[in-house]
Formats: structure tokens, sequence, C-alpha cells
């Protein structure tokens, strides 16, 4: 599908269905009551989780009958390497929904072939929508948006923990550590999609996490490219989006020192 076939068609439907969708989130009532765990340390999902994914997989089937779909809980293994595809996290920072830090959003991708070339994520707390079509720009609230030109040293950088994965604590936290010795400071926001978008639109410089999968940063990705940051593996090898990876993210100057250490 071109592009501004998506600009104009598709992404105004994603826009609403996902704002649609979003009303469980700020509806929620019980959410301590409705908490499962998953597989991995501290890895959790709600009803509200399973509820939100299901009215966008209803939605998002009607938009676009022939795409697959990816989401985190279900269909989690569908091999999107071939064709048209829907990638979707229902509530990217659960823990924070879980909490009522109010720092959560839904993030939808479609990608042709295993690549983005639509990204959506909507902070429902914040009434924020980044949104992105490869080589179309990037945009928040339908104003364009840009990476910042700070380095590191004037910067913010946001970190992941990577919780669900004990063996990549230690990791995580010498990451954190080395980045807090060359900036202002470190952020732990607790939503990849959510750190991504802020590196999008330039409230951070960078953004570094050693395990994420493609629902956490698909869209997010792809906001941060079009809106002129760079995305990479935490090694700064190329980004893939057919199973989880590290991933780093930042404005050019940024990810060009993050790459000299
Ligand atoms: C979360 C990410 C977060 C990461 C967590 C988890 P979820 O997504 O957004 O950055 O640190 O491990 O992957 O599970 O809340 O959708």
């Amino acid at each position: 599908m071109d592009g501004e076939s998506l600009r104009e068609t598709i992404l105004p439907q994603v826009e609403a269905l996902m704002k649609k969708a979003s009303r469980i989130m700020l509806e929620a009532g019980d959410i301590a009551g409705s908490v499962d765990a998953k597989t991995g340390r501290q890895n959790f999902v709600t009803d509200y989780d399973k509820r939100v994914q299901d009215e966008l997989q209803q939605g998002l089937k009607q938009i676009l009958p022939e795409a697959l779909f990816l989401g985190e809980e279900s269909n989690s293994g569908t091999d999107i390497s071939k064709g048209t595809a829907w990638i979707v996290d229902p509530i990217d920072g659960t823990t924070n929904f879980i909490k009522g830090l109010n720092m959560s959003a839904i993030s939808v991708a479609l990608a042709e072939d295993g690549s983005p070339k639509l990204g959506a994520v909507y902070n429902p707390y914040a009434d924020e929508f980044f949104c992105a079509v490869k080589g179309q720009g990037a945009y928040m609230n339908h104003k364009a948006i840009h990476v910042s030109d700070n380095p590191l040293e004037h910067g913010v950088v946001s970190i992941g923990t990577a919780p669900y994965y004990p063996e990549l604590v230690d990791r995580s936290f010498e990451m954190a550590r080395h980045y807090f010795d060359r900036c202002i400071d470190i952020r732990r926001c607790g939503s990849a999609a959510l750190d991504l978008c802020s590196v999008a639109i330039g409230r951070c410089e960078l953004y570094v996490e050693m395990r994420v999968y493609p629902w956490d940063y698909a869209a997010g990705a792809l906001i941060v490219e079009e809106a002129g940051g760079l995305v990479t593996d935490a090694e700064g090898g190329k980004i893939q989006y057919l199973h989880y990876t590290s991933c780093k993210a930042g404005n050019p100057i940024a990810m060009r020192e993050s790459e000299r250490e």
C-alpha cells in the first residue's frame, strides 16, 4: 500500500480505533483484581490488556481484512516476515497501568514483509497521539515532531531495565550507570513505546533497553526514524522486527557518541 493511502485512509481509522479502545484503560476499575502473572520475572497481564487487544484486533480486521495480526497477548507467534501484518501492544507499560502511574500507551504498527510502514502510539493519560508513515515524517497530535540536536552531556537518557529477564539486570544497570555519568540524568518510564516517542519529540536524547519485543518497539522505532532519529540494537547493529532484540534509539549526535564507547 502506498504512503498516501496509509496516511490519508488507514491512519485516521487506526487513530480513531486506538482512541476508542483507550477508553477501556481510562475507565478501568479494579485493575489489581484482574492481574495474572505471565512467564518470566514480574511479567503481568490484566483483563484490560486482553480487552483492549480484542477491540483492536476486531477493528484492525475491518480496516485491513487481509492483514496478519501479531499481538502481545495472543497471536504472539505470528510470522510477519512476509505480507502485511499488524503488530500490537494493547497496553505497553502494563506494570505502570496496574500501579496507576498513568504512563502507558497503546502501540500499533503496520508492517510489510517484516518492516514497519505505519506506526502509532497513543498515551491516553496525556492525550498524545504519536504517528508516522514511512517516508512522510513523524507527528504528535498532527503537529510535526523532530528529535533534538543535543549531545549526551546536555541530554536525558531513558533506560529500560528489562525487568522480565533476570539474566539482563546486571547489564541493564551497568548501562544505566554508563549513561548517567555522561548525561544530565537518566529516566526509567516503564513503556518502551513512550520512551521511543520521547526521543522522537526531543524530550529525551537516547533510549536503550536490553530486551524488547516487536510489539513494544515497532511503532515507536518508525516514529523515531521519521523524526530524524536513528534506531539500532544495543550494539549498533541493524534493528529487526521479527523477534525480540535489544534496542537503542536517539538523535544522530547522541547515537554517534554512544557508538564511540
Ligand atoms: C514493557 C516495556 C518496557 C520493558 C518491559 C516490558 P509491557 O512492555 O514497555 O520498556 O522494560 O520489560 O516489555 O510488558 O508493559 O507491554
